[in-house]
């Protein structure tokens, strides 16, 4: 009897050991890319400010602009020449082509806000 409480004890344990270095790791490696993800742009900072997305399919971020700033009014992919004009408290998509493995910085025109794109 008490062989069994102590293997579920330790099952128990290491569930929660793997559930914390999940939980953790997601927390390191920022916002995993969903269909839906939707970046803010708000008080001078992208929030998720790293998002990871897949290599080797298009994608679509969202932005939701909330600063109406004219800092805040355009998103620039400069690896990638692309750029968008956000319009102030409405979400913009903004398509991206199929990426290779890589960083690829975005950010506003004039470089204060800034975010990261991780294709994996
Ligand atoms: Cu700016």
């Amino acid at each position: 009897m008490i062989g069994i409480l102590v293997n579920v004890a330790g099952l128990l344990l290491i569930a929660v050991i793997v559930w914390w270095f999940w939980i953790a790791g997601r927390n390191v490696s920022g916002e995993h890319y969903q269909e839906s993800l939707v970046i803010q742009v708000k008080d001078g900072v992208y929030e998720p400010d790293r998002v990871e997305v897949p290599a080797g399919q298009e994608i679509t971020l969202q932005f939701q602009r909330e600063d109406p700033s004219p800092c805040a009014e355009y998103v620039v992919f400069d690896d990638l020449d692309i750029s968008a004009q956000l319009g102030v408290h409405t979400t913009t998509n903004v398509r991206l082509p199929e990426l290779e493995k890589g960083e690829y910085p975005f950010t506003c025109q004039m470089k204060m806000y800034r975010g990261l794109l991780v294709a994996v």
